[in-house]
C-alpha cells in the first residue's frame, strides 16, 4: 500500500484457486501529522476475483465396460470431469 495515496497493488502472482490465496485481510492506519497524532484502523478484506484460468479435467478411473448384447439406450455408465475454478468458470458440461 502506498501510504501517501492509499492505493493497494499486488505484490505478487495471485491464484485464486490456492487457499491462501482466496482472499486477504488488511490491516490500515491512517494517521494524522498533528499534535497530539490521531489514527483510526481499519481491517480491509480483499476478494480474488475468479478468472477462468483452469481447464477441465477427466477423473481418472473412467473405463467402461458393456455388454456385447446390451439393448440401445443401455446405461453404459458416466464419465466424470472437474474443473477448479468458481461458477460459471468451473461449471463442466
Ligand atoms: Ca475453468
Ligand atoms: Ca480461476
Amino acid at each position: 500500500m502506498n501510504s501517501s495515496t492509499g492505493e493497494v497493488f499486488c505484490t505478487r502472482p495471485l491464484d485464486r484457486e490456492s487457499p491462501s490465496s482466496a482472499s486477504f485481510l488488511l490491516s490500515v492506519i491512517a494517521r494524522d501529522a498533528d499534535r497530539p497524532r490521531m489514527t483510526a484502523e481499519a481491517a480491509l478484506l480483499v476478494h480474488v476475483d475468479d478468472e477462468n484460468d483452469n481447464a477441465p479435467e477427466f477423473e481418472e478411473g473412467n473405463e467402461l465396460s458393456v455388454a456385447e448384447d446390451a439393448e440401445v439406450g443401455h446405461l453404459v455408465g458416466v464419465v466424470k470431469a472437474k474443473d477448479a475454478d468458481e461458477g460459471e468458470n468451473g461449471r463442466v458440461t
